[in-house]
């Protein structure tokens, strides 16, 4: 029961008719239709002391209750397909009597929506219109394109000299997004590549907010998770495919409808033959004839080094390119045949002259 005292009224002689009905005010407003009428005894009605008949009703004294003001999000959902709306309520308690604003707080943080998510942009204050118990805060999505998870628009009522905040004190509604992530390779191996280990990094392209998932695959192998961001391959010689498309981790249904592809050969080192050392008698000088061989099915492209691994004494290479002297067993003695273009399983063949 409210705060409320009373007076006892010592009433005069009634006029003659009719009983006079009392009326229902439990909540004590004021200035409201009276919509029931009392009889002695309920709501705290009263038989007059002179008058057999005609009843008296108790009133308020004082200030009328402080409105107590809550918030509930009577539309919860709202997504960017459609411009499908969210909507918050604010209401009163008490008189309607009189507009009264309200302020609330928006929320903010990694997985709150920002003011680009939305319109309109809010204020922080809403005002209940005169003879209204509520009032209603409507947010539209914008459509844009950038990946995002379910952001949420958290409102938070903040307390005021002219009402109290009861409960729900917050609501949240949550914008849908429509964006599936667009899927970036962002590091891949060379091709054609001399090395069977193959390393790939991705992303999502349009990232805004949105949490990406991958799926990897090689030469049509089927698809498995690589959420790390990245994958390790060993491959053998020959031409390879990979794969990759990104997925919302919110969503799985959501993913890219083309994913990113990258393909590549692996190619092995030309094959080298020599003949013997023949010597010629003019010069008196020895000479070894090297073939190398493109056994690829792509075409390699110089320069090529050839390590002379099998000497057994030193030498002196005349007039070859890059290096003069080969010195044995020192180290890993090479010479460069400079660049050009081999075929494949195209040969190319050079005489190394001996001093
Ligand atoms: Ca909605
Ligand atoms: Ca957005
Ligand atoms: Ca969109
Ligand atoms: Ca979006």
């Amino acid at each position: 029961m409210s705060a409320a005292s009373f007076r006892r009224k010592i009433f005069g002689n009634s006029p003659s008719g009719p009983s006079f009905p009392s009326f229902e005010n439990a909540a004590g407003l004021d200035n409201a239709t009276i919509s029931a009428l009392s009889a002695v005894g309920a709501n705290g009605a009263f038989a007059a002391v002179n008058h057999p008949v005609e009843i008296g009703s108790p009133g308020t004294v004082g200030a009328p209750p402080t409105p107590v003001v809550t918030i509930a999000a009577t539309d919860a959902m709202a997504a960017e397909t459609g411009a499908d709306p969210g909507t918050f309520r604010v209401t009163r308690t008490g008189s309607t009597v009189g507009a009264l604003t309200v302020n609330y707080t928006i929320a903010t943080g990694p997985t709150q929506a920002s003011t680009g998510d939305y319109t309109p942009a809010l204020s922080g204050s809403v005002t209940i219109a005169s003879g209204q118990s509520f009032v209603d805060i409507t947010i539209t999505p914008i459509d844009d394109a950038l990946f995002e998870r379910p952001e949420t628009l958290t409102l938070t009522l903040g307390d005021s000299g002219s009402y109290d905040v009861g409960a729900p004190a917050a609501a949240t509604v949550t914008i849908a997004d429509n964006d599936p992530p667009v899927t970036r390779i962002d590091s891949m191996p060379a091709n054609p590549s001399g090395m069977p280990a193959a390393h790939f990094a991705f992303s999502a392209s349009n990232a805004g907010s949105g949490v990406a998932t991958f799926e990897c695959s090689i030469d049509d192998s089927l698809p498995v998770p690589c959420t790390a961001g990245s994958v390790d391959y060993t491959v053998a010689p020959g031409g390879h495919t990979f794969s990759v498309p990104a997925i919302d981790q919110a969503n799985a249904s959501n993913r890219d409808a083309s994913p990113e592809t990258y393909a590549w050969t692996v190619v092995v080192p030309p094959s080298v033959t020599s003949t013997g050392f023949v010597r010629d008698r003019r010069t008196a000088t020895y000479a070894q004839q090297i073939t190398i061989t493109n056994n690829n099915a792509v075409a390699l492209t110089g320069p090529f080094f050839l390590v002379l691994d099998a000497l057994s004494a030193n030498a002196t290479l005349v007039n070859a390119t890059g290096t003069t002297t080969i010195s044995a067993p020192l180290g890993s003695p090479y010479i460069t045949v400079p660049g050009g273009t081999l075929a494949p399983g195209d040969t190319a063949s050079l005489v190394l002259p001996f001093a």
